[in-house]
């Protein structure tokens, strides 16, 4: 065993006490203990770390241990934890008041820093989470094209709202199923699923019910199914035939905007979406979500055009000068190259850790997001993705967990990098990774 586990192995049992304790207070008083299923470790077993602080790549649990983050918060904090500037700016918004429920000129600053960055938006909403961001450019889609139905890909997750709870049918792009109980069976009809960088189905469907369609709507780097990237082709393929329908584009870059560069994946990809979804890394880590898209479009919205949608806490001002602060710093520091570089390295350093452990593995990555799928691969979109080894991914966890790495807790979610995650953090994950694989191999 490397000298790394011994302390913290002794250390991660009394770590788990201070979690267990509060994990089982918490569960007394809310679902699950949690207020988001994935942070429950359900799919990797053992009690969650309930974490007290974070600063720059680390993240430290209720007993003190120190984790090296690659969550992230699940995408929003690209700069790192607690990063001063951010700090500074929501607090002196803070101290000016913390919402008024009237217009400010932090929300003014972020639209306008927005609209600069992203190609496609002319106006842009803000709202309070990626999940009221999508419902709500769904329902614009409707009111815009005068039709009902959505596509959607499989394993493409866009929040929670029931419409968008719906999952593939017995046959494609058939009768959708509720994705979760409540959701009821006529609202689910209305979302039509095909697999993910499948280009010739969605353009056949396309072809035959796309006089029903409002939208098709697409991660276009899928992050909710562990990272796939989209084939060659896939995104100007549905550009083209929502266009040639009459149908709007609607790009979901809750995790990709500001992510895979300033102007998101549509910037790195050069395919213009009619709307665009965003949150997590707009808000600095403060609540927020936003949809935009030409004016057109947006002007259809209340109060001057008749598609309602509102927020008490939307535009809030903190969470408005976080997320300014946040593009601010990521427009003059430019962090993208050093982030495709480390997140590269870490790429490497797995695959090799995993080959030498004897273990099938296939890492898909873009830019600082990545997935580390325990299967030979290629995993090119949901169903190649479900065929990963899940027991094997929760003993990885698990082991690195206990070496100070904290991963997603999921086979199905992400890794991400930070601005903050140094060569050197780098390194550690990857020699980690290492003696983690190896116990893994050992069974
Ligand atoms: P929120 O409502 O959680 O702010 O955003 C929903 C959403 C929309 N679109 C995409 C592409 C997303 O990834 C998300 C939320 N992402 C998940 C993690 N994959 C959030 C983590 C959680 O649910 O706790």
């Amino acid at each position: 065993m490397d000298q790394s586990t011994d302390r913290r192995r002794l250390r991660s049992n009394a770590a788990a006490l201070g979690s267990a304790r509060l994990f089982a207070e918490a569960q007394a008083l809310i679902p699950g203990g949690v207020n988001s299923p994935v942070r429950a470790f359900k799919a990797v077993g053992g009690a969650p770390r309930f974490l007290a602080r974070g600063l720059g790549a680390r993240v430290w649990d209720v007993d003190g241990d120190e984790y090296l983050d690659c969550v992230g918060s699940w995408g929003p904090l690209i700069l790192g934890h607690a990063r001063p500037e951010v700090i500074a700016a929501a607090c002196e918004a803070a101290r000016r008041g913390t919402t008024f429920g009237a217009p400010t000129e932090l929300e003014v600053e972020l639209a306008r820093a927005i609209v600069d960055a992203v190609p496609s938006i002319e106006l842009v909403r803000l709202v309070n989470s990626g999940t009221e961001a999508a419902m709500s450019a769904v329902r614009l889609a409707r009111a815009y094209t005068g039709r009902t139905k959505v596509v959607k890909f499989e394993g493409g997750y866009h929040g929670h709202s029931d419409g968008l709870l719906a999952q593939a049918g017995s046959g494609l792009a058939t009768l959708s199923l509720p994705g979760s109980p409540g959701v009821p069976p006529s609202w689910a009809a209305e979302t039509l699923v095909v697999p993910y960088n499948d280009a010739a189905v969605a353009a056949e469907l396309m072809r035959t019910r796309g006089d029903e369609i409002a939208c098709v709507l697409v991660e276009p780097v899928a992050g909710n199914m562990g990272v796939v990237a989209p084939a060659d082709g896939f995104l100007e393929t549905l550009r083209q035939a929502t266009r040639e329908a009459g149908a709007l584009l609607v790009f979901d870059e809750v995790i990709t905007g500001f992510r895979v560069g300033y102007g998101g994946a549509q910037s790195l990809y050069r395919v213009q979406p009619d709307l665009t979804v965003l949150g997590k890394i707009i808000g600095g880590g403060f609540p927020i979500g936003a949809f935009g898209g030409p004016r057109a479009i947006m002007e259809m919205l209340a109060p001057v055009g008749p598609v309602y949608q509102a927020g008490t806490l939307s535009g809030n001002p903190v969470a408005c000068a976080a997320g300014l602060a946040t593009l601010r710093l990521l427009a003059k520091e430019r962090p993208y190259a050093d982030l495709d570089r480390r997140g590269e390295a870490l790429a490497a350093g797995l695959r090799q850790a995993a080959a030498r452990a004897g273990l099938p593995a296939t890492v898909n990555r873009v830019g600082s997001m990545l997935t580390l799928f325990f299967q030979q691969g290629p995993v090119v979109d949901h169903r190649t993705a479900m065929a990963s080894d899940v027991a094997r991914y929760a003993a990885f966890f698990q082991h690195m967990l206990a070496r100070g790495i904290y991963l997603p807790p999921s086979q199905f979610e992400a890794v991400f990098l930070s601005a903050a995650h140094g060569d050197d953090d780098v390194a550690r994950i990857c020699e980690a990774a290492g003696h983690a694989l190896q116990a893994v191999a050992a069974g």
